[in-house]
């Protein structure tokens, strides 16, 4: 059984999404955000001294950091069905995009958004986040025209990783979501196409 810490609106929704896929067993323990400062509640903060979601608890282990749960769980329970094998160009595309997705697309993303609530305007804003979104997002775009996921004909963790952001991008936009992939219709048809996917619908429910 795996204990998956869960915050609300927080990228715990990769870990429950994974165990849906894998056939994990898992249970939820659920932890609230602050309404008004959106930071997550003590209960969180309890069990991982970083006050940070996802967390998980397993066979004693108390592990944190989406990418780092994800690589585990998959050693753990099913290391070949969502991770391509080491030796193929595929691994290559799956190991950067399940780091980029956190390392890399995070932080412009998330800037606008955190500058915003902080009342910080910056002329450096454009200069910086949306030039380094626009990048990735047409890099990302010229990638899924060419093939289903981002590591190739076949769903990996790494689109768990990715699509996260991408979702993330738009339901912070300002603008709407349907409007932040318009211009990038590969992309658009990615996250439909992994939306459509019987065990992201279950973890929905769950979210
Ligand atoms: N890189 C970390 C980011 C963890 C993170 O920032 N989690 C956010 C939710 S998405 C959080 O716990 N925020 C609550 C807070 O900072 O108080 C990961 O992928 O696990």
């Amino acid at each position: 059984m795996v204990t998956i810490h869960h915050l609300e609106r927080s990228r715990s929704d990769r870990i429950i999404w994974l165990c849906e896929e894998l056939g994990i067993v898992y249970e939820i323990v659920q932890h609230q955000r602050d309404p008004d400062t959106m930071r997550a509640s003590e209960t969180l903060w309890a069990v991982n001294p970083l006050g940070k979601s996802p967390v998980i608890e397993h066979q004693g282990q108390v592990i944190f950091e989406s990418g780092a749960i994800i690589e585990y769980l998959l050693s753990a329970f099913d290391a070949d069905s969502l991770r391509p094998a080491t030796d193929t160009k595929a691994y290559i595309d799956y190991l950067q995009w399940l780091h980029a997705a956190e390392a890399t697309m995070t932080l412009p993303i998330l800037m606008p958004m955190l500058c915003g609530a902080m009342g910080i305007e910056s002329e450096l804003m454009p200069l910086f986040a949306d030039n380094e979104t626009q990048t990735l997002y047409r890099y990302l775009e010229a990638e899924l025209t060419q093939r289903d996921y981002i590591a190739g004909d076949n769903f990996s963790a790494a689109d768990i990783m990715l699509s996260y952001t991408l979702m993330m991008a738009q339901s912070l936009a300002v603008t709407g979501p349907d409007e932040v992939f318009t211009s990038y219709p590969a992309i658009n048809s990615y996250l439909a196409r992994l939306k459509s996917r019987e065990a992201y619908q279950l973890a929905c429910v769950k979210f």
